[in-house]
């Protein structure tokens, strides 16, 4: 059994009562060619309550474990083999999805110029080996939670809590290159409210908001959990649904049309939603699949609209 760490203890504690009901625990990245260094690292952040994973040939490794997770915190060795930690941060801070991911160095490197330079390519701080448990701990944890409140607010949108434009687009250009690897099956749903104006004309503005709001939390919730639902602006959303046929799509939205005209946000407010459903091509860009979805979507509002079209 590994000792316990002072100050661990405070730390988990204080954790578990802030975090009881966070879903996901925070996930940190050890990047680290000395595999019993990386092991010490990994038992003390596993003994505060955080969850670790190791890389310790990143040439080999790394790009693959960044492509399928997001870390919340990366910690990054200065000497690796046939790479430095600097020309990974280099790359690391060249990914607009890693931007809010803190990088932690850790090194012997007693060089403050090196030190410097290291951090100058997007390092959050330095920490000298050999490194204490509790100031590693300090360092993970004053920086996990600002990382994971800045990602949530770059990737949410505000009024609904559903991802925003930008996050759905990257989700969709990420899940196209996923099913052109491994040529799974994608499908997507332009989804566009009817006659929203008319909800806003006889209504007001607020309860139209509520209706947005309403129809985000429809779709999340009648779908499946792989499934992502993302705001692409006013009264229009763009549903992702991985390794989905076609019919199982359709039938998925139609499930999430019934449920609205079963529980409408109020009594008074009805409203029903027109759909584009369109399935991966390959070669596929983002636009190209998008395209399709409009086009079917604007023959389903031609059609007289509360309807499904693929
Ligand atoms: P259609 O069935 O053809 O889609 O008719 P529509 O009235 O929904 O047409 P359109 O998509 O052109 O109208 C969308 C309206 O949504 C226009 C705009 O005033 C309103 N809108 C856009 N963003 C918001 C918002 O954040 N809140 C509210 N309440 N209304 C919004
Ligand atoms: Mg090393
Ligand atoms: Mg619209
Ligand atoms: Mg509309
Ligand atoms: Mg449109």
């Amino acid at each position: 059994h590994p000792m316990p760490i002072r100050g661990a203890q405070v730390l988990h504690e204080l954790k578990v009562l802030t975090e009881r009901y966070e879903a996901d625990p925070y996930n940190i990245l050890i990047i680290e060619d000395q595999v019993s260094v990386a092991s010490f690292y990994a038992s003390t952040l596993e003994q505060a309550g955080f969850q670790a994973n190791i890389i310790s040939d990143p040439m080999a490794d790394l790009m693959t474990y960044l492509n399928n997770n997001t870390p919340d915190l990366i910690l990054l060795d200065l000497y690796l083999p046939s790479v430095t930690g600097q020309e990974l941060a280099g790359i690391i801070r060249q990914q607009e999805s890693l931007i809010s991911v803190p990088i932690v160095f850790l090194s012997s490197e007693m060089s403050p110029q090196k030190q410097m330079q290291a951090m100058c390519t997007g390092g959050d701080a330095f920490l000298a080996k050999p490194v204490q448990p509790e100031d590693l701990l300090v360092a993970v944890e004053s920086r996990v939670r600002r990382g994971r409140a800045v990602r949530n607010l770059v990737t949410t949108d505000p009024l609904t809590g559903v991802f925003n434009r930008r996050e759905v687009l990257r989700r969709l250009a990420e899940e196209l290159k996923r099913g052109q690897r491994f040529g799974s099956e994608l499908c997507i749903a332009m989804v566009d409210l009817d006659h929203f104006k008319k909800i806003n004309d006889v209504f007001g503005h607020a309860a139209g908001d509520q209706v947005i709001r309403h129809c985000a939390m429809m779709l999340s919730q009648q779908l499946q959990d792989s499934d992502l639902v993302g705001r692409l602006g006013g009264e229009e959303f763009l549903v992702l649904l991985p390794e989905t046929p076609l019919e199982a799509a359709c039938a998925a939205l139609h499930q999430a049309a019934r449920g609205i005209a079963q529980q409408p946000p109020l009594p008074t407010i009805s409203y029903t939603f027109s759909v584009g459903v369109a399935c991966n091509h390959p070669g596929d860009k983002p636009q190209d699949i998008l395209n399709r979805a409009d086009e079917l979507m604007y023959q389903a509002k031609h059609g007289g609209r509360n309807a499904i079209v693929s």
